[in-house]
This record gives structure tokens, C-alpha cells and sequence, in this order.
């Protein structure tokens, strides 16, 4: 099997020739893919997060990497540019207005390129190859014209948008032709992969019979390719070891004690990015906290906002407002010993970010769009003790398998601040009754699971059933 994504599942960490040092960066997709990638002595194609280096091939952990290089100047063309200021918002529902550059296009084909010609010849005949997310959308093509003899998946992270949104690109034909040239396509929920196929009927006019989509091919016969949903999910058992650790959860006491002991800690943890509402979240904390429905020594927020694509403009705009919001609303309501919001533009590591899940009573899930959201997922593997309240955006991923959160608009800030009294208030019976439906849900569908569907799904291709209709 062979696996391509935009990054490796390693760091290069420093030193030159043999001397090259490398350090693996644990995240789900690599703990999903590990016991597959070693037992098919598979590899990893994808960049390697320097820009302007070679690297060969090597060994790591017992799978293959194969390193692509990039340029500075495609960093900022295919990755800042296309993949990051024009499908990220307009996959988002152009929460943010994407740019439309020809020349960020050019390079976007470039790379795809570089990564299909590298996947290609990393992949022996009859091989599996598992392409990942929307910075790699031609690779499937590219891939099948190179080399018929493989199987071909792809899985979007992040949603597919409504026809009217997508068919803003300008390239919106080569692109779904490009996932096309996969056996099949995986999207997080049913309405992406519906949108998906709506794509391909309004571009193209292919049938499509529920997650079947026909393909005509040049030789007059008919590819069936398959688009539907596979639910991303998380290494739910790591995460409740992670919270079962003494150490972790005499540091959760800590954070609680750190934070002036409050009755409710809510906590918001995401990337700092414009599809998290995390600017709604504070709003509504802010007016309840105006309305005198909350007070600081009743309930603190604590948000942890990773640094993430900082040489974005529209990143940078947002945490410029982001912080000003911040010190606002904490020079205004703030008392010595009582944070209003405690704001950290930091990466933690897991261990502290389990604490944190465990010190918080409200868990503030609030995204405008998000393709699953996972931190939703971690949160509730983490509440081995049944406590708890997740609250959750509508928009999420998630929101269509964790039913018994309590799910919010983020747009509606006074149904937001509602819903947050609701759950600094939820009874304790009826938090543990919802928390452990929550659980069950995630431990029942890991990643472990989504890896091993998805898969099955690839290598059954041709015995595939068209199902029932996506939405
Ligand atoms: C994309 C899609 C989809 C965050 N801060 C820290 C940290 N994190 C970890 C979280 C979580 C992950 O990053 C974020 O995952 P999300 O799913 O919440 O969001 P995206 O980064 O936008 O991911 C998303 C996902 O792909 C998977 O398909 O669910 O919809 O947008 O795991 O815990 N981890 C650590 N320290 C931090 O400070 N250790």
C-alpha cells in the first residue's frame, strides 16, 4: 500500500547525509495507518515540511518514506495559495473569500504532478494507493493515466461544497475529473459526497446511481467509481489511557486550581481558524458575561488557539481580532485571580490537552464549517468518568454522528449563549446519560474502524452494491 499525503508522517529535525535525523509526528492518520503501512511493507509519499531540500528515500519505524521536495516558491503558490487561500475557504462556504490566482493554479498542477510521478514509482503492480485531501485532488487522475494496474483511493478531509459555491472555481472541471480518476472517493458526511456527485452530473452529465458514479471511458466502456461517506474518527482507547493516567488527572486539578477554582471551566480547542467560530464563542461568552448571566468567579473560558498558517493573511487578520477581543473582554470583566478568558496561542502536547478535556466542564465545539472536527471526538473519549457536557456546532462533521450533544448554530449568538447556560447548568444524571451515549458512539466507530471500511471498500471495487442514495 502506498499512502500520499501533503505531509509526511515524520519532522526532519536537523543534521546532513547519513546524519539526517527524523522524528515521527504522531497524529490519527499515522496511528490508523501504521499496522496496514508495516504489514504491507507500504510507504509514505509527501513533503517533508522544509522547503528547497532533496531527501532520498529511507526507512522509518519500518515503513518507507519517500520524500517530495518543494520549492519556497511552491510553498507559497500550491500550498499558502491554492490549497490554502482558495479551496480551504471555498470548501468552507467561502466563510472567507477565496483568491483565484492562474499562476497558484500552474503550480498546483506542478506539484500534483511531482507527488503522482512519486506515488507511481513508489508503487509496485497492483498496488493500493491512498491519496489524502484537497492539496492533492489531481494525484488520482494523474496516478491512473501513469499506471492503470493500481487501486486508487482518495479521501477529502475537509467538506464539499453545495454546486453553487464550488462552481465559483475556475478549474471546477479539472479538479472533479482529477478525484475522478480514483476507485473510490470518501468524503466525512453523506451531504459532501451528495454534493460531490451533484458536481459531477451539472459538469458532466454522468449517471450516477446512489454512491456510484459511471465514468465513461475512451474505450466505450464504463468505470464505476464510488463517492460516499467515511466518517473520520479518532484512537479513541489512546486518548481514555491518556485521561486515566494519574498524572494527567492530578494536572487537570491543577488547571482547575491555576484558573481561581471556578464552578464552570468551558474550554474552545482548535487551530486558530476563521471555520472554527471561535470569534462567535467569545461574543456570546463575552454578552453573558455583560447580561450578568455569568460572572468570573462562577465561569472561566479557557481557549487554546494553535498557531496555524501564519503567513496567510487572513490568518493573521484573525488573530489580530482575536486578541483584541481577548483583552477586552478581560480588562473589562477580569478579576485578579479570575481570568475572564485564558487565551494560549500555543501547541500543547497530548498529555496536557487531555487534562485540559478533563478540567473542562463544557467543551465549546462551535465551528461556522468543519469537515468532522475531531477535538469533539477527543473530548468525549477522554471523559471516562461520564462527566461533561460537549456543546456542538451544527456544522461539523461530527454533529451528524453525536446526537446527544447539545447542537448549536454558532450564527445565532443568542441561541449560542442559551446553549451555554444550558450546559454550565446540565444536571449531573442527565450529563452522564448524554456522555455515555457520546462514548459509545466513538469508541464503536475509531479510526482503526474508518481505515479498515474505507479500505474494504477500495480492494471490493467491482463487487460494489450502488447502495442506498446519498443525500
Ligand atoms: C482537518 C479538518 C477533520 C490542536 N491543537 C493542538 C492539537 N490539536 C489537534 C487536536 C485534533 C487536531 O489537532 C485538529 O483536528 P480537527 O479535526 O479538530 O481540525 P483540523 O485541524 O481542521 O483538521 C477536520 C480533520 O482534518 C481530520 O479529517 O476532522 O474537519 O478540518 O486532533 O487535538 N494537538 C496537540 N496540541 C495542540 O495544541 N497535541
Amino acid at each position: 500500500m502506498v499512502v500520499v499525503s501533503n505531509r509526511l508522517p515524520v519532522d526532519y529535525v536537523g543534521g546532513e547525509g547519513a546524519e539526517t535525523q527524523w522524528k515521527s509526528s504522531p497524529g490519527g492518520l499515522v496511528t490508523a495507518l501504521e499496522p496496514v503501512m508495516r504489514a504491507t511493507e507500504g510507504a509514505w509519499v509527501g513533503w517533508a515540511g522544509v522547503a528547497d531540500r532533496e531527501f532520498a528515500p529511507f526507512e522509518h519505524d519500518g515503513i518507507s518514506i519517500v520524500p517530495v521536495p518543494l520549492s519556497a516558491q511552491e510553498i507559497e503558490d500550491y500550498y499558502e495559495g491554492f490549497s490554502n487561500d482558495t479551496l480551504w475557504p471555498l470548501y468552507h462556504d467561502v466563510i472567507a473569500r477565496p483568491s483565484f490566482h492562474r499562476e497558484w493554479w500552474d503550480a498546483y498542477v506542478a506539484v500534483n504532478r511531482r507527488f503522482a510521478e512519486a506515488a507511481a514509482a513508489a508503487a509496485s503492480e497492483g498496488a493500493v494507493v491512498w491519496v489524502q485531501d484537497y492539496q492533492l485532488q489531481l494525484v488520482p487522475r494523474m496516478l491512473r493515466e501513469a499506471r492503470p494496474d493500481l487501486v486508487i483511493g482518495f479521501f477529502n478531509h475537509i467538506p464539499f461544497p453545495a454546486y453553487g459555491i464550488y462552481s465559483q472555481l475556475p478549474w471546477r472541471r479539472q479538479v472533479v475529473e482529477g478525484l475522478l480518476g480514483a476507485d473510490v472517493i470518501g468524503f466525512q458526511r453523506a451531504a459532501d459526497a451528495g454534493n460531490f456527485s451533484r458536481a459531477v452530473r451539472r459538469l458532466f452529465g454522468y449517471k450516477t446511481r446512489g454512491t456510484v458514479v459511471d465514468v465513461p471511458e475512451g474505450d466505450g466502456g464504463v468505470r464505476h467509481v464510488v463517492a460516499r461517506h467515511f466518517p473520520i474518527s479518532i484512537d479513541a482507547a489512546a486518548f481514555e489511557d491518556l485521561a486515566r493516567m494519574p498524572e494527567v488527572q492530578e494536572r487537570a486539578r491543577a488547571i482547575r486550581r491555576s484558573l481561581g477554582d471556578p464552578d464552570i471551566v468551558m474550554l474552545g480547542v482548535d487551530r486558530l481558524d476563521y471555520t472554527k467560530g471561535i470569534r462567535h464563542r467569545m461574543k456570546a461568552f463575552g454578552e453573558l458575561l455583560r447580561d450578568g448571566r455569568v460572572s468570573v468567579e462562577h465561569a472561566t473560558l479557557v481557549q487554546v488557539a494553535s498557531p496555524s498558517r501564519e503567513r496567510v493573511e487572513t490568518y493573521r487578520q484573525l488573530r489580530d481580532e482575536i486578541e483584541l477581543t481577548v483583552g477586552r473582554l478581560n480588562g473589562d470583566y477580569s478579576t485578579l485571580g479570575h481570568p475572564a478568558i485564558t487565551y494560549l496561542h500555543h501547541g500543547y502536547p497530548r498529555q496536557e490537552m487531555a487534562a485540559l478535556y478533563l478540567a473542562a466542564d463544557v467543551m465549546l465545539v462551535t465551528a461556522l464549517r468543519d469537515g468532522m472536527n475531531l477535538v469533539a471526538k477527543e473530548y468525549v473519549a477522554s471523559r471516562y468518568d461520564d462527566d461533561g457536557v460537549l456543546l456542538l456546532s451544527e456544522f461539523t462533521g461530527a454533529s451528524d454522528e453525536l446526537r446527544q450533544a447539545i447542537l448549536v448554530n454558532p450564527h445565532d449568538i443568542d441561541g449560542l449563549k442559551d446553549a451555554m447556560v444550558e450546559a454550565a447548568q446540565m444536571p449531573k444524571r442527565e450529563r452522564a446519560r448524554r456522555m455515555r451515549v457520546l462514548r459509545k458512539r466513538v469508541k464503536e466507530n475509531d479510526v482503526a474502524n474508518w481505515s479498515a471500511t474505507f479500505l474494504e471498500t477500495l480492494t471490493g471495487v467491482g463487487t460494489i452494491d450502488p447502495g442506498v442514495p446519498e443525500a
